[in-house]
């Protein structure tokens, strides 16, 4: 059957992370797509959880961007301890995809990181849908979304 993810995204970011996601989504999925734009991270939780409990999406994609400022970042720990909770709640995952705003050395590379780790968040999601195998293949591989990926220790 075909899935139902959803996206939420803020007004407060400073790039259309929700236009990403989708774009990425459409070429690798046939699902059904749900977006919602809130205006910031702490009001993603709920959206989140309203998206899994009244429009039956599977999975939900939550974007924004914590800005720089120390406040920004307890924003940021509040939101994602609201969208853990969410899930725990839902039994559903939500794939929190967060870009620190200060991430970026400038503006330029800050448009890259927002739009490439949601791309590849987007593709995790695919994966976690379609081909949780595909994920246990990758364990361990220090795998990271946006910038180069770690070097993995070991084997
Ligand atoms: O519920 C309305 C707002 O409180 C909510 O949208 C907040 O997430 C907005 N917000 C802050 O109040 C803040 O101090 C945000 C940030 N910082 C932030 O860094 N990123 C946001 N929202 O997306
Ligand atoms: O829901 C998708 C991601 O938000 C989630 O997988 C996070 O656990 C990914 N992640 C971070 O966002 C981060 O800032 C991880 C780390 N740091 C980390 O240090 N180790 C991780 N994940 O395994
Ligand atoms: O190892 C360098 C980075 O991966 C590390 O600084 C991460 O904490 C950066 N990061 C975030 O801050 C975040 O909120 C990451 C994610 N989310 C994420 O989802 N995936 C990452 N990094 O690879």
């Amino acid at each position: 059957v075909m899935p139902t993810i959803g996206i939420a995204d803020t007004t407060f970011a400073r790039y259309n992370m929700g236009a990403a996601a989708v774009d990425e989504l459409k070429q690798r999925v046939n699902a059904k797509i749900i977006r919602v734009t809130v205006p910031g991270i702490k009001d993603l939780p709920v959206a989140a959880k309203k998206l899994i409990e009244e429009q039956n999406c599977d999975i939900v994609m939550a974007l924004g961007m914590p800005g720089a400022k120390a406040q920004d970042k307890t924003c940021a720990h509040e939101a994602s301890q609201g969208i853990i909770m969410a899930q725990l709640m839902t039994n559903k995952h939500i794939i929190e995809v967060f870009v620190h705003e200060d991430e970026g050395r400038d503006d330029k590379e800050l448009a890259f990181l927002m739009d490439s780790r949601t791309r590849e968040h987007a593709q995790n999601v695919v994966k976690m849908l379609q081909s949780p195998d595909q994920l246990i293949k990758e364990a361990g591989t220090g795998q990271r979304e946006g910038f180069a990926d770690a070097k993995p220790v070991g084997q």
